[in-house]
């Protein structure tokens, strides 16, 4: 070995940083010039905070087509590993490679495209951190219980997104005078399981609102936490609505059409849509924005905690387009609360970590509460709306924790 490589292993060899990382992959990819962007804290971040990371893993929710939850009761870093990250798919995932892969723009434009990875890849882009929950995360705790991936607390992640904006994209394309919606079509297709719904097989796509489908904050991704878009999150490339329920941020994205009238298609009318009264009409209507939501990750669901020994609950909280301005914990039922210290500032579009420490808790079986505000106010509802059907599952959850 030459003298700056030894150099260079002792430098490493003294750095604590690094115990989170895998020595050898770093000495074989990095230089010492471009050591401090290897430290950079994307890849710290991204680590769980667990000494063996092969303990954490996925949980399984379904096999075909793959549904995968994110172990909340692991919640450590703010960015949620790749490995980690939920995956919701409605069909079996597309295998698309590079080479043949095409995004068409057609519909309402001045002028189609017909767009290669390497055209997007060239545009001006940008980096932006946003967490996706599925609008049914915590449909395991309905009471009764409904149709739909049983999921519990993992169906939400926040990871580090670069793309173009899909206004870039629009702009190249020009629009007509009457565009309306911006439908994403996913290269994923099957036959849809619930009724009303069409004969055959149809492709997975939604419809954006133009004045949405128009803000920076939407992007068309290739590239996930500093890596190439994993195959499960919609390789090679993707919608990120950020703000917005995961059902917006189309994986695989294929096909763009401009459409000059709202797009009623499967995925926003049979499937992701709810009631909303209005001048007490109930309305069909798709599901957008992510409601002001927290969830407990410490204590999980069944923990028992030690009688007389302070305990640090913590957890996250999110609220789609607005920021979160305040988390409570109740320890009684909902008697009294108390304000959680919160762990990251708060980021748009991205969940905040919270902490509160539980002081000497007394034995037996507890009411736990956690409640968040956002930025206008808007707080969690206790009660269960009905007409949500089995979305947006956002009411306040009462976790039972025994304490011995
Ligand atoms: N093409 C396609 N896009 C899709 C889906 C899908 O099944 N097919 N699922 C949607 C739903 S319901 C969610 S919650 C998010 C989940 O994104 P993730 O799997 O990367 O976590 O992808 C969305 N985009
Ligand atoms: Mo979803």
């Amino acid at each position: 070995m030459t003298r700056r490589g030894n150099d260079r292993e002792m430098l490493i060899h003294r750095c604590p940083l690094l115990d989170t990382v895998d020595r050898r992959a770093f000495v074989r990819t990095t230089t010492l010039a471009t050591m401090p962007i290897a430290l950079g804290l994307g890849r710290l971040l991204a680590d769980p905070p667990a000494k063996n990371n092969d303990e954490i893993a996925l949980i399984p929710r379904q096999k075909d087509p793959l549904n995968l939850e994110f172990p909340f009761r692991s919640l450590g870093s703010f960015l949620t590993p790749n490995k980690l990250h939920f995956v919701r798919n409605h069909f079996a995932e597309p295998e698309l490679t590079a080479r043949t892969w095409r995004l068409e723009v057609v519909g309402a434009v001045k002028q189609r495209l017909n767009l290669t990875l390497d055209d997007i890849t060239k545009m001006a882009g940008r980096t932006q951190p946003v967490t996706l929950e599925c609008a049914g995360n915590g449909r395991a705790y309905l009471d009764p219980k409904t149709k739909g991936v049983q999921w519990e607390l993992g169906a939400v992640s926040t990871a580090e997104w670069t793309g173009v904006p899909l206004s870039a994209v629009l702009e190249q394309a020009g629009l007509r005078s009457g565009a309306v919606d911006v439908v994403l079509e996913g290269a994923d297709a099957g036959e849809p399981s619930s009724e009303p719904k069409p004969i055959g097989k149809i492709h997975f796509a939604r419809g954006l609102p133009l004045d949405k489908a128009m803000k920076p904050e939407v992007l068309l991704a290739h590239r996930m936490n500093n890596e190439v878009l994993p195959r499960s999150h919609g390789y090679p490339l993707r919608a990120i609505i950020a703000g917005w329920y995961g059902m917006a941020s189309v994986k695989w994205l294929k096909r763009i059409v401009v459409t000059d009238r709202p797009f009623r298609g499967y995925d926003q009318t049979t499937d992701y849509a709810i009631w909303e009264r209005r001048d007490g009409l109930a309305t069909l209507t798709p599901i957008t924005e992510m409601q002001v939501k927290t969830s407990i990750a410490r204590p999980a669901p069944s923990e028992k905690l030690s009688a007389g020994k302070s305990y640090r609950i913590h957890g996250a909280a999110w609220a789609g387009e607005s920021d979160v301005s305040k988390v409570e914990i109740s320890t009684d039922g909902g008697g009294t609360w108390k304000a959680a210290r919160f762990l990251d500032r708060a980021v748009p579009f991205c969940w905040r970590r919270w902490e509160y420490h539980w002081e000497e808790p007394a034995a037996g079986k507890h009411r736990l509460l956690a409640r968040a505000t956002d930025q206008y106010g808007r707080v969690q509802p206790s009660k269960r709306d009905a007409d949500r059907r089995n979305y947006m599952i956002g009411h306040i959850v009462p976790l039972e924790v025994l304490v011995e």
